[in-house]
Formats: C-alpha cells, sequence, structure tokens
C-alpha cells in the first residue's frame, strides 16, 4: 500500500469516527417545563406543553420560589439547582380504580413521543433532575418511574426504565438530583429499532394509600455510538502509526 493511500485512509477514519464518536443530544421539546408560563402567584397550574399529562390536578407545573417563603405553617423551599425558572410537580398516589376531581382515574404521568428513532448501532441515554416536594414530601418507599418507550400495540413498550425512590431523591427537599435510564446498543433487529423515542414519567408503582410529591427538571436526552467505535478509532491511530514508521 503506498503512502499516498494510508494518508487518505487514516483521514477518512478519523473524520467518520471522529464524528461517530460523539455523543449526539436529542432535543426534548419542554423538557425544562418553562412552558406555559405560570404566575409566581398562581402557585401551580395541571399540564405542561408539549407533555401528555394525566391525572388531572395531579400533574403539572410550577414557579421556583424566589427563595423559602411559609405558607400557613408550611415551608415551601426554592429549588436551589433549577434549570431556567419552572419545574414539573407529579402525585405519588397510584390507584387506577379510583378518580381524581376531573373524573379520570388517578394515574399519574407525563409522557411524549418524539420525531426521533431508537437508531440501531446508538444507545440512549434519558436524564432527569429529581427532588421532593418541601410542602408535601412523598411518603417513605414513594417511587418514580423514569422510562424510555417506544409505541407499540396502542401502548408504550418499555425500552428501558428507572425507579427512584423518596428516600434517595431528596437533598432537604430543595435540590435536584439527576437520575439516568440508559439503554443497550439498538440492535437492527430489536423490536424498537427505527421506532419513535418515547419518554415516560410516572409515579405508577406505587399504591392507594401513597401520599406526596415529586418535583422534575431538565429532562434531556442524548445518544451515544456503539463501543465498535472505539475499535475503530483504534485501527485510526493504527494507521496513522503504520504512515508514521514508513519513510514516505
Ligand atoms: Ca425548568
Amino acid at each position: 500500500m503506498n503512502c499516498g493511500r494510508i494518508a487518505s485512509i487514516s483521514t477518512l477514519l478519523t473524520a467518520v469516527v471522529g464524528g461517530a464518536a460523539r455523543a449526539g443530544a436529542i432535543p426534548v421539546p419542554n423538557g425544562s417545563f418553562e412552558s406555559p408560563s405560570v404566575p409566581l402567584q398562581d402557585i401551580a397550574r395541571p399540564g405542561a406543553d408539549n407533555w401528555v399529562t394525566t391525572g388531572g390536578n395531579n400533574t403539572g407545573i410550577f414557579p421556583n420560589l424566589p427563595m423559602d417563603e411559609n405558607f400557613g405553617g408550611v415551608i415551601a423551599k426554592r429549588i436551589t439547582n433549577a434549570d431556567g425558572s419552572q419545574l414539573a410537580y407529579i402525585a405519588a398516589i397510584y390507584d387506577p380504580t379510583g378518580t381524581t376531581d376531573n373524573g379520570t382515574p388517578i394515574v399519574n404521568e407525563f409522557y411524549q413521543q418524539l420525531p426521533a428513532v431508537y437508531q440501531p448501532g446508538q444507545s440512549y441515554t434519558l436524564s432527569v433532575g429529581v427532588t421532593t416536594s418541601s410542602a408535601q414530601p412523598p411518603d417513605a418507599g414513594a417511587k418514580l418511574r423514569l422510562e424510555l418507550y417506544y409505541p407499540a400495540n396502542g401502548g408504550q413498550q418499555s425500552v428501558a426504565s428507572t425507579l427512584v425512590t423518596s428516600d434517595e431523591a431528596s437533598v432537604e427537599n430543595q435540590l435536584l438530583k439527576y437520575y439516568t435510564v440508559q439503554t443497550p446498543v439498538v440492535a437492527a433487529g430489536a423490536a424498537y429499532a427505527n421506532q419513535p423515542i418515547g419518554i415516560l414519567l410516572s409515579t405508577t408503582d406505587n399504591g392507594p394509600t401513597i401520599g406526596g410529591t415529586f418535583d422534575m427538571d431538565n429532562v434531556t436526552l442524548a445518544s451515544i455510538p456503539e463501543p465498535a467505535s472505539a475499535a475503530l478509532f483504534a485501527l485510526g491511530a493504527l494507521v496513522v502509526g503504520i504512515r508514521r514508521r514508513r519513510i514516505c
């Protein structure tokens, strides 16, 4: 192989692998729950733009407080590391046979289906900031489900999920801790390959006697190329090494 050809291969490998090795951010519309804008005096409102929310008033968004406030003896704390000025709340209770004030089942979820699809050769990482409400902290053992799914058979089929418990989610009810959901590398033959990516945040792992509320913020999603890219990178480096040892 001549030196010119080796040089061109190494240049190509460096370009291809260098591009593939970077994790890519996938937009999550209203992932920071900044829309619609909720006036401070309204305290909170159900629903959130771009997300499907269930459970009536049990799911919605609220403006972060400028400072800790005392509401009739209940201390509501400012969340000190919020992203932007608003966050989401979700009640921990789960009672599909019960009904909310709006007449809907007590099933509390945020979900949305993205335009992006699960691409073979990529893995996906969902990241969500979570804390517990200072005014209505969740009961011990309450769980929050963070999930990546794909639409199937008219429903949602889980690809990967993480359960966050109230005991670990809180730092004095005022500091977000970040949790991730990691998918495997998508195989070309996987049922969810090339299917739309869905994000689900829910409290459906609890029961009808579990009270309190989780707060969430800054939902982000990234795609990461499969480890084989690292081998390609090593191959690229090897070709560069061969080129440098030869006299051209
Ligand atoms: Ca936010």
